[in-house]
């Protein structure tokens, strides 16, 4: 669009010293190595049932896997897209600096260098998209002998038997890719397991895990980690009584929540206001109160920690300051953005959680539709299907409006986001039953949904 531009960036290696390059959490610790890593486990459970449709296969203990080429192929994917972003800023003309920048006064920030060098900038617009770091918590032994998100998809040996820490997403998609890739896994859980996601979901997501072998530990908070002669580490946990439980463990793995680096930046030399329940920012129209100065991703108060809502928010912005009269008024939507959690029973879902919709509008006015299917991809396997499972939200009213989209089941997240543009345009539940399915596909189940909750009919089909 036209301005210049220069990007500071500097990763603060993990307290196990793990770093990476360009591109943020999702590229290097995030999204895509996590992805990279549900696929493997996918392709575990692909070979075991291929025997069923006639490929022929060593015996199933002969299948093993080799955790280091994992991580150094997903090590070589991410380098190569570090090094493809570092020529499009090349390309782009954007100054890189690779180095910790720290306001100095709301228009100049002070970069330290890598080097130990610093040099000052200044700009008259300043974007702060720094993201999060994974929290740890403050017990004995953590910071030395505990790992995080930040550290797993590099890991030079085997993590063996694990410990997660942590039940949000990024634990379970951590508990779903180590217990597929073979390795002991139990998960830590607080309160309930992914706190703010439909709960009915949660709990399917929770059963289809422990199917697979993950252990639960629930009501529990972390006490100590110490380490043992023979390396092992003697994790202990405890739950409100004070009742405590030990275990021997190769890896503990915080997912405790993640925190923005905005205490380090010195905003108050520009005078930008941070929460004080969590250090993000607080912004409108991602501005925050210094009106030169905005941010984007999860470093944004109340705002989705998602990829594609801090590029989409990023864009919008760059158009907004630099693009055309008729660009001035594209505001983000924070509202309906789809998502996914990639635990070995993929889950997906766009809009309420049957419990916010309740809470919101009260069950007299919301009407919840649900099936459990059966795709066809587990009828040759002979797997189980009573985790597949599909709702939809709607108003109780005229219109029919749907209102939540939920699945568990294979592909949920491709499905997802073409109904996700199908909301954004005012999807109803008459329009959903008037959509001619394709068949057979798990997708068309959305199409073919007609049993609500309030019926009392069951949600099982007969065959
Ligand atoms: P989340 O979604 O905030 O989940 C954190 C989990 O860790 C959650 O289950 C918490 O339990 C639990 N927690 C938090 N603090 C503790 C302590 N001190 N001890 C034990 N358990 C704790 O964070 P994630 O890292 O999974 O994901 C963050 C974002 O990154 C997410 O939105 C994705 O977009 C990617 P609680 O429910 O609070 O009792």
């Amino acid at each position: 669009m036209g301005a210049k531009v220069a990007v500071i960036n500097y990763v603060t290696p993990t307290p196990k010293g793990t770093k990476w390059g360009l591109g943020g959490t999702c590229v290097n610790v995030g999204c895509i190595p996590n992805k990279l890593m549900h696929e493997a486990t996918i392709m575990g459970d692909t070979l075991n049932e291929a025997k069923c449709y006639g490929w022929k296969l060593p015996a199933s203990e002969h299948i093993t896997h080799n955790w280091c080429v994992l991580t150094e192929a997903i090590q070589n994917q991410i380098k190569s897209v570090n090094w493809t972003t570092r020529v499009e800023l090349k390309e782009s003309k954007v100054d890189y600096i690779n180095g910790f920048g720290r306001f100095k006064s709301p228009h100049e920030i002070s970069v330290k260098k890598n080097d130990g060098e610093t040099v000052d900038l200044s700009a008259e617009y300043i974007l702060i998209a720094v993201g999060g770091r994974p929290r740890y918590p403050n017990i004995p032994g953590a910071l030395d002998f505990g790992i995080t998100s930040d550290d797993i998809f590099s890991l030079k040996k085997p993590p063996g038997k694990t410990m997660i820490v942590g039940a949000g997403y990024v634990g379970l998609e951590c508990a779903g890719f180590l217990n597929g890739l073979g390795y002991d896994t139990t998960v830590l859980v607080r309160s309930v397991v992914l706190r703010g996601f439909d709960q009915q979901m949660a709990q399917i997501i929770t059963s289809a895990l422990q199917d697979k072998g993950v252990k639960f530990e629930f009501k529990f908070t972390p006490k100590s980690i110490i380490k043992q002669p023979n390396n092992k580490l003697l994790f202990s946990w405890q739950n409100k009584n004070n009742q405590i439980s030990s275990d021997y463990f190769d890896t503990v793995l915080f997912a405790i929540g993640r925190q923005p680096p905005t205490r380090d930046m010195l905003l108050e030399n520009a005078g930008v206001k941070i929460s004080e329940e969590n250090d993000k920012l607080l912004t409108e129209n991602e501005q925050t109160n210094v009106p030169h100065i905005f941010g984007v991703g999860d470093v944004l108060f109340n705002k989705p920690e998602l990829t594609p809502v801090a590029i989409q928010a990023g864009q919008l912005l760059a158009k907004r300051l630099f693009g055309k009269e008729e660009d001035k008024k594209c505001f983000m939507d924070y509202n309906n953005v789809a998502t996914t959690v990639f635990t070995p029973a993929k889950y997906a879902c766009i809009g309420y959680s049957e419990e916010n919709a309740l809470q919101t509008f009260g069950s007299e006015n919301i009407e919840v539709y649900h099936s459990n299917f059966k795709p066809t991809e587990y009828f040759i396997p002979k797997k189980p299907t009573q985790h597949c499972y599909i709702k939809v939200i709607t108003k109780r009213n005229e219109r029919k409006e749907v209102i939540g989209m939920h699945i568990i089941g294979p592909h949920a997240a491709e499905i997802m986001q073409g109904f996700a543009a199908a909301m954004k345009c005012g999807l109803t539940m008459d329009i959903l039953s008037d959509t001619v399915g394709i068949h057979p596909t798990v997708a068309e189940e959305f199409t073919r949904v007609n049993i609500t909750k309030r019926s009392g009919f069951s949600c099982v089909p007969s065959s």
